[in-house]
């Protein structure tokens, strides 16, 4: 067995548990004192600092969800000064405004650990040729296995997302043997390699680091089959860094989740009940040694299972199962998190009644994304050109918000069914649960 940092890695529990139970009285500290928002939720609960003796403890804090950081745009709740800062990254917000995440060089480095201990899990090592086609950018993705793979000593390739003939052509000619990417993408270019004449045989690729969205156990094996490679789930969300939150080992039995920096939990959605190990809830995160942006009790609204058994790996740290839904309608389409709320912020914005339906379905492994909007009805004019030219002024401005276009569709006034109950704006036809 491999591991990146095995003192860390296979740390026994009771160890483990110290040192995150001294890192969170630490981390309780540091943001008491830097961050005025926690102070006063604090100081309101009656809850100091000195309470926090442990993970014991844990249970005491308040929770802090996405609403919170919106509340606090853009840096409300950063804990150092912004001089310490060296990055930014940056995720969709339920509606306008986007979720800032700060980072300073320790937490990069701290971040690069992470994501080199998932490329180390899934077989890489300095020998590998690291093939990066995540988005570089605001998103995570890109520069997070990138830094992992830079750690690990790898070859890097920093493709970014996109131009698929480029992506083939430096897959072949330099013998990328390592593939980091959304499984939606690893599907297409499996796809692509097909169309353009190449076997699985073909590539050097031996594994892939696939995450930032769901996926099933048959697109795993569809990826395997069509690129020759064993395919490794990996979690993470910018709030708490980006990938490499949890990684996948070699047993590929749910993804070990990198205690010494972040704390899992799982609570009820509906009471915010702490729930046994086990059992299936929202997951909620504690960042135990971020400096600038440190979240204590984060809920991802991920709906997951945690497991402590014993992994043949070797590895201590807990394990979580592939991510089953969400307690909130966030989606994600095309490795982009999108709210309907930023469609319907658009949409009232420009004048729109907030009558629309989303309908994502996922066509040759490519999510598509189709928006029906009824006319204002004192604008309604079916002349094909004024339909047209709408449409595309509401694609390019949800483009803008969204960070992806969808197909819009403008229909004839109170043509969209409307519900006696909550309104059912989503259809998504992916079934990727
Ligand atoms: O998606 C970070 C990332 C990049 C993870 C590359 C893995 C690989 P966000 O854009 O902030 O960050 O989205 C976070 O994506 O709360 C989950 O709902 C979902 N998600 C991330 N990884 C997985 C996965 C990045 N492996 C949100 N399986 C999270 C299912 C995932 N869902």
């Amino acid at each position: 067995m491999k591991y990146f940092q095995p003192e860390i890695e296979t740390m026994p529990l009771d160890q483990l548990r110290a040192l995150q139970s001294e890192r969170l009285v630490k981390q309780v500290r540091h943001v008491y004192d830097h961050v005025p928002c926690y102070r006063q939720r604090m100081d309101e609960m009656g809850l100091k600092p000195e309470d926090i003796r442990g993970i014991e403890d844990l249970h005491k804090l308040p929770f802090l969800s996405k609403a919170d950081l919106r509340e606090q745009y853009p840096d409300g709740l950063l804990a150092v000064p912004k001089s310490e800062c060296v990055r930014i990254h940056s995720t969709s917000g339920t509606t306008g405004k986007r979720v800032v995440a700060f980072y300073t060089q320790h937490d990069v480095d701290l971040w690069d650990n992470c994501c080199a201990r998932a490329i180390v899990a899934a077989g890489g090592s300095c020998d590998d040729v690291v093939q990066v086609c995540y988005g570089y950018g605001l998103f995570t993705g890109g520069l997070g296995l990138h830094g992992g793979s830079h750690r690990v000593g790898a070859l890097t390739l920093p493709m970014s997302s996109g131009n698929t003939d480029r992506q083939i052509q430096f897959m072949m000619d330099l013998g990328a043997t390592f593939l980091c990417c959304t499984p939606s993408y690893a599907a297409y270019l499996g796809e692509s390699l097909k169309e353009r004449g190449y076997a699985p045989s073909d590539n050097h690729l031996k594994a892939g680091i696939f995450g930032a969205e769901p996926w099933t156990e048959e697109m795993r094996r569809d990826i395997e089959k069509n690129l020759g490679i064993k395919a490794y789930d990996i979690y993470g969300l910018t709030e708490l860094s980006g990938p490499g939150v949890a990684f996948e080992c070699a047993e590929q039995h749910g993804m070990h989740i990198n205690e010494d920096h972040f704390i899992a939990e799982i609570i009820d959605p509906d009471t915010g009940e702490v729930l046994p190990e086990g059992t299936k809830g929202e997951l909620v995160f504690t960042s135990l040694t971020k400096e600038a942006f440190p979240l204590l009790r984060y809920r991802t609204r991920d709906i997951c299972v945690l497991s402590r058994e014993k992994c043949s790996c070797g590895r201590t740290f807990i394990r979580m199962a592939k991510p089953m839904g969400r307690s909130d309608d966030m989606l994600i389409i095309r490795g982009v998190n999108v709210f309907p709320s930023q469609i319907e912020t658009v949409l009232i914005k420009l004048g729109y009644p907030p009558n629309y339906e989303i309908e994502v379905d996922r066509i040759n492994n490519s999510d598509t994304l189709d928006v029906r909007v009824e006319f204002p009805p004192e604008q309604f004019d079916d002349s094909l050109g004024n339909i047209a030219k709408k449409e595309k002024e509401l694609a390019s401005a949800m483009r803008d918000m969204l960070g992806i276009g969808p197909k819009i569709h403008l229909v004839p006034p109170k043509t969209i069914a409307r519900s006696e109950g909550k309104a059912v704006r989503v259809i998504d036809k992916r079934k990727l649960i």
